[in-house]
């Protein structure tokens, strides 16, 4: 269960962040009503939230999971999972700088907190948590020492990590951020989300890694990756909207959808797992 996100609403300089997608720039305006609809997703699924300010120092500080990867782990006799942090250190060097405003938040919830040390770099969107597995990606983000940094810290509290390599994928023209930068992907969940239940959803282009062979596949359409980040958020799963195929195809395994539009943050290379931190 999750009870809590961090959020940060896009400042007025959002369009000046980094972005791939030749999508044109967001309207500010429509950007900010997205993510208030994101918000009170939040809360429909029970989550209680803390709302940053703005920060313009940093235009892609929206994007706040990147920042940091929550570790959530059992202890026997308590009915609470314990928690721990991992600040971040993001790939690229613009964002370097959200990470420290970031802590000062994440130290009122967390009494632990770790980082990832030069020449370290991993971005949260790269991290994906499958009950005790971590997927990791390599990406033009997140380098090996970020990586294998984030493994050993996740060792001690039981749960193992596999890292995919992501770098020169091939195949994925209708992702954003996969365009410029020869048809790659930003960060492994803009490819893949863990739904539980063993299952993944994931572009056809990573289907068939052989890390992904012991779980469920959902294989997204041609047409529809970007939805492929979708969040499942207790017993509910964010989808952006306007991806019928997808959707239907979570609701027929039963799960119940909330559909949410992200154009304005399509266009920063952002999907809606990065806009929260949920622990
Ligand atoms: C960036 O390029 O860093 C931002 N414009 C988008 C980050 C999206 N984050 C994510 O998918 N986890």
């Amino acid at each position: 269960m999750f009870t809590r996100a961090i959020v940060r609403p896009p400042a007025p300089n959002f369009s000046q962040g980094l972005t791939t997608s030749r999508l044109g720039a967001p309207n500010y305006e429509r950007a900010l009503k997205q993510h208030e609809a994101y918000c009170a997703a939040l809360e429909q699924c029970g989550l209680t939230l803390t709302r940053l300010p703005p920060d313009p120092n940093y235009p892609d500080s929206t994007f706040v999971e990147d920042t940091a990867v929550v570790i959530r782990h059992a202890v026997r006799g308590r009915s609470h999972p314990l928690t721990q942090v991992v600040l971040t250190r993001p790939g690229a060097r613009s964002r370097l700088g959200e990470v420290a405003s970031i802590s000062k938040v994440l130290a009122d919830f967390f009494a632990s907190l770790s980082e990832i040390q030069s020449p370290g770099t991993l971005d949260g969107g790269d991290v994906c948590e499958a009950e005790d597995h971590f997927l990791i990606g390599l990406s033009e983000r997140t380098n090996e020492a970020g990586a294998h940094q984030l493994a050993e810290l996740l060792a001690p509290f039981g749960y193992t990590s596999s890292f995919i390599d992501i770098r020169g994928l091939k195949g994925m023209e209708s992702v954003p951020g996969a365009v410029a930068t020869g048809s790659r992907l930003l960060h492994l969940k803009s490819g893949l989300a863990f739904l539980g239940e063993n299952r993944l959803a994931v572009v056809a282009a990573l289907a068939d890694r052989e890390e992904f062979a012991g779980y469920d596949l959902i294989r997204v359409n041609a047409g529809e990756e970007y939805a492929t980040n979708c969040v499942r958020i207790n017993d509910r799963v964010l989808v952006a909207a306007g991806y019928p195929a997808f959707e239907g195809r979570l609701r027929e395994l039963g799960y119940q959808t909330i559909a949410l539009e992200m154009t304005e943050f399509q266009k920063m290379d952002g999907g809606l797992s990065c806009l929260s931190l949920r622990f």
